[in-house]
């Protein structure tokens, strides 16, 4: 090779490398907040097909409202694909960070991978994705959630000691590849197991919805007549069991358990009324604890890569009395 050619050999093998590094880098660092007065908040929600979704929303507006921060808001209306586009499209509107809801773990990746190349800071609200394919501190801020293993061990241990001789469960699944619904079912099929002398006898989603969650209560019921105690991931669903229980002529609450989380108004309602037993909360007002966590980011402050949200727990114990402050 000729001196001339192999220095231009060099010259562009560096080039490349520094472009490849600098590619790298970028790709590499989890992008910064900048400290403003003001900020053009992107936030991207899964769906608003029912209370929790919406108490979520109305939370990060009435937030965003307060600070006076400009807010563009996005409803993927229950589609994945849809909420990757939404983000996209806050990319391309130039906001200064994302809160993401990602609808299940994986499909959203592309959308945290997106805005992190676009140098947009990503905090994941309420769902996470998925922890083999991106990390808290270099591919988005942090998760803001509540831990939904915990949750889904809660209900199992309080059915453990309350269950007088009742075992065989139905399962009504959140949205398929969700992390809620795939930690809720993790949390209490491991602790159930373990508390020895239950079965689920069936386990299918009901995608977090009530009228969905009917019809598969209905569906199981039928196929399990000796189903004793149902599970639901959600209130929405626990509400539409109790329908299913009820038009076949049993009694929640009474001849088949029913469990839920959440903790909304109807749903602790129905352990006041004695149709739901236990209920674990899963609050959706996001909205200060999102934009605090923000600030503190935009401050140069070292986020924890989870901030978790504790839960109440709602039974015949307490309902009545905690009724007011639900959501
Ligand atoms: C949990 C949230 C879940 C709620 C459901 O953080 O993602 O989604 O439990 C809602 O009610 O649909």
């Amino acid at each position: 090779m000729s001196t001339i050619s192999r220095r231009t050999f060099l010259a562009t093998a560096t080039a490349m490398g520094a472009i490849a590094l600098a590619g790298t880098v970028a790709y590499a660092e989890l992008p910064a907040l900048a400290k403003k007065d003001t900020y053009k908040v992107g936030f991207a929600q899964t769906e608003s097909n029912n209370p929790w979704r919406i108490a979520q929303t109305e939370s990060m507006k009435a937030e965003a409202e307060k600070l006076g921060y400009q807010l563009v808001y996005t409803d993927a209306a229950g589609s994945a694909a849809k909420q990757v586009a939404d983000v996209n499209s806050m990319i391309a509107q130039g906001v200064d960070v994302i809160f993401l809801a990602p609808r299940e773990e994986k499909p959203l990746i592309p959308a945290v991978m997106a805005a992190k190349k676009a140098g947009i800071p990503v905090i994941l609200l309420d769902r996470n994705v998925d922890q083999s394919l991106a990390k808290a501190g270099e591919d988005y801020v942090t998760f803001i959630g509540s831990d939904f293993i915990e949750e889904g061990k809660r209900v199992a241990e309080w059915l453990a000691k309350n269950a007088n001789g009742k075992s065989k469960i139905i399962e009504l699944e959140g949205t398929t590849g969700s992390s809620p619904a795939n930690d809720r079912k993790k949390g209490f099929d491991e602790a159930i197991a373990a508390a020895g002398g239950f079965t689920i006898v069936a386990s299918q989603t009901g995608d977090f919805a009530r009228d969905k969650g009917r019809q598969v209560a209905e569906a199981l019921l039928q196929a399990h007549p000796d189903a004793d105690v149902i599970y639901a991931h959600n209130d929405e669903m626990a509400i539409g069991a109790i329908a299913a229980i009820e038009a076949a002529g049993k009694v929640p609450g009474k001849d088949i358990l029913v469990l839920s989380i959440d903790g909304g108004k109807e749903a602790v309602q129905a352990v006041v009324d004695g149709k739901i037993n236990a209920v674990v909360e899963c609050n959706p007002r996001f909205g200060p604890k999102a934009f605090e966590t923000m600030t503190r980011f935009a401050a140069g402050d070292k986020i924890e890569p989870w901030v978790i949200n504790t839960d109440k727990f709602y039974d015949a114990s307490n309902a009545a009395a905690e009724l007011a402050n639900a959501y």
